[in-house]
């Protein structure tokens, strides 16, 4: 069956994408979301969120065409469907969003319908959503019902894209393929050879949904080591970053970067969807996040001590944005840490963001958003958030009159 019409339900960071890439591939693209306003500015060939190149690909795609947005599902051939899954309190998975986009288009499918399920997902996610549209559409034979020949086809297949370079890697990445038969995971491979350059790995859909996890997991557990490595060097007065660098120097060791936190949507997120599925066995994963969710305060400690020193000290916080050279703050640890020495009241706070225009409205009454260069003349302690390209460039000679507190390593 022929891939006329794509639906991708949920316009967000990696909807968007996904489907103004289909789209740029002559393929017609209904986008969907609930948000009315993200319905109205995508079909004014304009992007609602931030991403390198999104704005042309989204505006050559709806002026051909291709590409529309429209807030309730029509029919198509096939549905991508790429929705949040945040947590609830309690670090449980909150399935909401899948359920509500299961039952949004349950009334327009139809026979020989191909639904793949992107968003990251607790393992047997795809399971229940087949339940689900088959609640909704009792009259329709899906793949629990007819393993060999379902008239739906259902697959789960992660996104895996880096944000702030999601238009090459939505192209140039592998991407796995789990089907809940074996031709549920050939119809996908079909859809995603539309416009993937590299291979499509195909499995089981369980077992795709544990490869997004462990991906993302294994990249937290990493990270926290480093971190952890970073506190014991503070204590035991080693230079962290130098230990680092000897230490990947072995061939077989490669240890990433301590930070003042993990940030982000899906790092900081995801193992919890594992320790929520196995809490008896999944230790090291849920106390990596316990380290990483704890570097924020360890950083703020630090500022507190070293702001002793002075009467009413200036700290300039550099960088807000969760990681380098983007402008998303959201679940950053760089905001976490200027948030609690805000309410602390130890000094001055000065903030530099220079991808942002405008600082969260909470942080207004109680920091100076500057420039790098008025921070550096003002400042008693530098306080490095982020290594955003700007700060890399520093000159040592700049800041040495200035108590240095370096969270990623880059100005030491
Ligand atoms: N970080 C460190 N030290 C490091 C690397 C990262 O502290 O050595 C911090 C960053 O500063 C940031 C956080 O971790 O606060 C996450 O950044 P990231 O660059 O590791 O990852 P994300 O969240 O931007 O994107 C990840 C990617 N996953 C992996 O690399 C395994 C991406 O491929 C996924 O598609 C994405 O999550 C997602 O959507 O799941």
């Amino acid at each position: 069956m022929s891939l006329k019409t794509i639906s991708v339900v949920g316009l967000g960071y990696i909807g968007l994408p996904t489907a103004a890439i289909i789209a740029s591939r002559g393929v017609n693209v209904i986008g969907v979301d609930v948000s009315q306003h993200a319905v109205d500015i995508v079909n004014q060939g304009k992007a609602h969120i931030i991403e390198p190149d999104l704005d042309i690909v989204v505006r050559s795609t709806v002026q051909t065409g291709k590409l529309k947005a429209i807030a309730k599902p029509e029919p198509a051939d096939a549905f991508i469907i790429a929705v949040p899954t945040p947590l609830k309190g309690n670090h449980e998975p909150d399935m909401s969003y899948i359920k509500a986009a299961a039952e949004a288009i349950a009334p327009v499918l139809e026979k020989g319908n191909l639904v793949v399920l992107e968003s990251t997902s607790p393992v047997g996610t795809t399971e229940k959503l087949a339940n689900w549209l088959a609640e909704a559409r009792p009259d329709l034979c899906f793949p629990r019902d007819a393993q060999d020949n379902p008239e739906i086809n259902l697959a789960y297949c992660p996104e895996r894209v880096l944000p702030g370079n999601v238009l090459q890697e939505l192209v140039s990445n592998d991407r796995v393929v789990g089907g809940l038969t074996r031709t549920c995971a050939k119809r996908a491979v079909a859809l995603y050879e539309i416009f993937v350059k590299g291979d499509c790995l195909v499995t089981n859909a369980r077992t795709a949904e544990m490869a997004k996890l462990t991906e993302n997991s294994y990249r937290d557990v990493n990270i926290a080591f480093a971190n952890e490595l970073s506190v014991i060097c503070d204590t035991l007065e080693i230079d962290v970053w130098e230990l680092i660098k000897l230490s990947n120097h072995h061939p077989r060791v490669n240890i990433l970067n301590p930070g003042p936190g993990v940030g982000g949507h899906c790092i900081a997120v995801d193992p919890w969807f594992i320790v929520h599925s196995d809490p008896k066995n999944a230790n090291l994963i849920k106390q990596a996040r316990h380290v990483n969710d704890g570097k924020p305060n360890f950083v703020v400690e630090k500022v507190i001590a070293s702001a002793v020193q002075y009467n009413s000290p200036v700290i300039a916080c550099l960088g807000l944005a969760f990681k380098a050279d983007i402008d998303d703050l959201r679940e950053s640890p760089a905001v976490e840490v200027v948030d609690k020495l805000a309410v602390m009241n130890i000094g001055r706070l000065l903030v530099v963001e220079p991808n942002v225009k405008k600082l969260p409205e909470r942080l207004e009454d109680n920091v100076v958003h500057c420039t790098l260069d008025e921070a550096i003349a003002q400042a008693d302690i530098i306080l490095l958030l982020v290594d955003h390209k700007e700060f890399r460039q520093i000159e040592s000679y700049r800041i040495e009159d200035c108590l240095v507190i370096d969270t990623r390593g880059v100005l030491c």
